[in-house]
């Protein structure tokens, strides 16, 4: 141990940032102050450590051949080309779409795995796993034209299968989820001609044009990253949620703790962290099995702790009210409390610093899927067709590391309940009631200024910036101006720590939408589920449309985005297709741009031209959120119901219409 603790050891050179300032999440500034008594290095402090090449930055290299890497001028981008003779737009342009590639590969490939175990539960190879929500496989097959009446569940599913296929394998034609576009919105994506085929073929043709020497116009490759984009938001990501909700189930509102000091000392601690639900759902079996309680109950634990972490945990704690001990930031120190016995992790946002972290404190970090191994984990593969084979051992290899602990354990207590859960469906029925479940109310009181519009905050953390912080800082700032937030993913846990996702939450926002809140006994903060869950604010966003009132395409609407400490490719596919669906999107941190450049022009109004969104930056999270409320504005005063919002007295029947909703 002590060779492994010299390796991640912070260097002694290393500037260190105090951790009130790395961090607002409490529980993690500990155990960054624990894993610094304990020499062990976390990626706080190797940000600290490695400055950001500010070249690259801004976007403004290329590393696309061995003529290269060309390095352009991001102070005067126009007095330089690159060897082939590309331009500063045409390097940027490349760079954005070949994120926007790895982004949408990244939830479309997910996307798929969910959709190969829907095809073998199916089929009835899979005894595992059966179709827990019929209902909502019968509205998914409705919404893309597949006849339900009269035909079983099984019938059903299997066209739907077939159907959902196309979205990744088709070669011409439209996406299935197209049909969820509204018509304006769909009208104009056909005259840019960006509407997706499939995923493959969109992803294919991206990474194609951005080779050396193929498409060397920023507008024309910004184009395809629209398409690809929009095979990720429309596609693959909505792919991956609708067939989860249908095999596990559709969220409704659960109440759920976060925070690390949902880890139990006296417990066997197991943490699944990662992306796809499927080892998330086996292990919740496992954990449950009286024979595995059992063996930890020999080896001297009251039980077995099943905590998430990141997105599959958003998730979980979505569907199941499964605790989460943290976000994106928290990952590696979790690890530093001493109590996880095991961590399971599948795919994405995994740091590879994980496995030192988790050697330095005995853990047993555990690699579960073919496409995710990490040298120095130990790899046990999860095959749907007998996944306890996977769990099980993970569970007993925990209850041995339980009983051998050997380090002191340190956990902070901190706690924080909220209320997660609010799918697209359960917003339908919250505002709606069960027979007349519908957007309308929403609409109403957008239309009537209670609220100002919604703003959809998500993505991840970052350590370039203090944890946490961005998020919390613009939610509030955008509730106390009356702006409703849909949250997912890493997002989500930031604002639940914050205690922004309980009803009682509501005394923090503006007049108007606290007592829509307290009328409907709802948080002013929405959390909707993981980062491929994005989709269903895409669908609260074209029902916004198809209900009235706001417009006939989604860039009509009264909203924006942001992911205000985002890191990742798939943020940069999932803001792009916000942006192409019609919506205004900020991102914080950094932008991989070079200002005052002609595609610099393009994603920052260009797009919006066209009759598309447009993105949007700034770290500052209270420049955010005027930008985002700015915007808003612009677009209740084109639908003209600015004013509706000046005057917004209520009396007593305003009152018992919003208690009647
Ligand atoms: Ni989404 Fe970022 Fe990762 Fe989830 Fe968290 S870091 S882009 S929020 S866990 S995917």
């Amino acid at each position: 141990m002590e060779k492994d603790k010299q390796k991640a050891t912070v260097k002694p050179e290393t500037k260190l940032l105090s951790p009130k300032d790395a961090t607002s999440c409490e529980a993690t500034a500990r155990m960054l102050e624990k894993a610094r008594r304990d020499g062990v290095e976390i990626a706080i402090d190797r940000a600290a450590a490695m400055k950001p090449c500010p070249i690259g930055a801004e976007s403004a290299c290329c590393k696309h051949c061995a003529m290269g890497p060309c390095r352009l001028n991001a102070r005067d981008p126009y007095s330089k080309v690159g060897v082939c003779g590309a331009t500063i737009d045409t390097i940027q342009a490349r760079n954005f779409a070949r994120m926007v590639a790895a982004g949408a590969a990244a939830h479309t490939d997910h996307g798929m795995a969910m959709l190969d175990l829907f095809r073998e539960v199916v089929n009835g190879r899979i005894p595992d796993y059966t179709i827990k929500d019929p209902i909502k496989l019968r509205e998914v097959a409705e919404s893309i034209g597949i006849a339900v009446n009269d035909r079983s569940v099984e019938e059903i599913a299997r066209d739907l299968y077939k159907e959902l296929e196309r979205t990744y394998t088709q070669v011409e034609g439209e996406i299935p989820f197209a049909r969820r576009v509204p018509e304006k919105t769909l009208e104009t994506w056909r005259r840019l001609g960006i509407v997706p085929r499939g995923a493959m073929r969109e992803i294919m043709e991206l990474m194609h044009r951005t080779h050396i020497g193929v498409d060397q116009h920023y507008e024309n490759i910004t184009k395809q990253s629209s398409r690809t984009a929009l095979s990720d938001g429309w596609g693959g990501s909505m792919v991956s949620t609708e067939i989860s909700d249908i095999l596990y189930g559709t969220p409704s509102p659960v109440l759920a703790e976060v925070n690390m000091g949902v880890l139990k000392e006296n417990q066997v601690n197991i943490i699944i962290h990662g992306h796809e639900p499927n080892l998330f759902e086996s292990m919740l079996e496992s954990v449950n099995a009286p024979t595995l309680i059992e063996a930890a109950k020999q080896a001297g634990a009251e039980g077995i702790n099943l905590v998430g972490m990141c997105c599959s945990g958003s998730e979980m704690m979505s569907r199941h009210g499964i605790p989460h001990a943290g976000n994106f930031s928290s990952t590696e120190a979790v690890i530093v409390t001493g109590a996880v016995d095991a961590m399971g992790v599948d795919i994405q946002c995994i740091k590879q610093g994980l496995a030192k972290v988790a050697q330095c404190y005995g853990t047993h970090l555990f690699t579960t899927n073919p496409r995710c191994h990490i040298e120095g984990a130990q790899h046990i593969e999860f095959d749907e067709h007998h996944p306890k084979v996977c769990t099980d051992e993970i569970v007993i290899r925990a209850i041995s590391r339980f009983k051998n602990r050997n380090l002191p354990v340190e956990i902070p207590r901190i706690v924080n309940p909220g209320v997660h859960g609010f799918s697209y469906e359960y917003i339908n029925y919250m505002l709606g009631g069960t027979f007349r479940g519908s957007y309308t109310p929403l609409n109403d009181n957008i239309i009537n200024g209670r609220i100002r519009g919604v703003a959809g905050v998500v993505g991840c953390t970052n350590p370039r910036v203090k944890q946490d912080w961005v998020h919390v800082e613009l939610v509030k700032e955008l509730i106390k101006n009356d702006v409703l937030v849909l949250q997912t993913g890493c997002s989500q846990i930031a604002l639940a720590k914050a205690g922004l996702c309980t009803p009682e939450a509501a005394c923090l926002a503006g007049p108007g939408l606290q007592e829509v809140c307290e009328a409907v006994g709802m948080p002013p903060v929405l959390g909707m589920g993981s980062c491929v869950d994005n989709s269903r604010i895409l669908i609260a966003a074209a029902e916004m449309v198809r209900v009235g009132g706001l417009g006939d395409s989604i860039a009509d609407l009264p909203a924006a985005g942001a992911a205000p400490e985002w890191m990742s490719e798939k943020a940069i596919s999932i803001g792009h297709y916000f942006v192409a669906s019609g919506i205004y999107t900020v991102f914080g941190v950094t932008f991989p741009v070079v200002e005052q450049t002609k595609f610099h022009k393009l994603l920052f109004g260009g797009l919006e031209a066209q009759g598309l969104g447009k993105w949007g930056y700034t770290p500052d999270p209270y420049k955010m959120a005027k930008m985002m409320i700015a915007h808003i504005d612009k677009k209740r005063k084109a639908l003209g119901i600015d004013k509706a919002r000046e005057r917004i007295l209520l009396d007593m029947a305003d009152r018992r219409e919003i208690a009647a909703l």
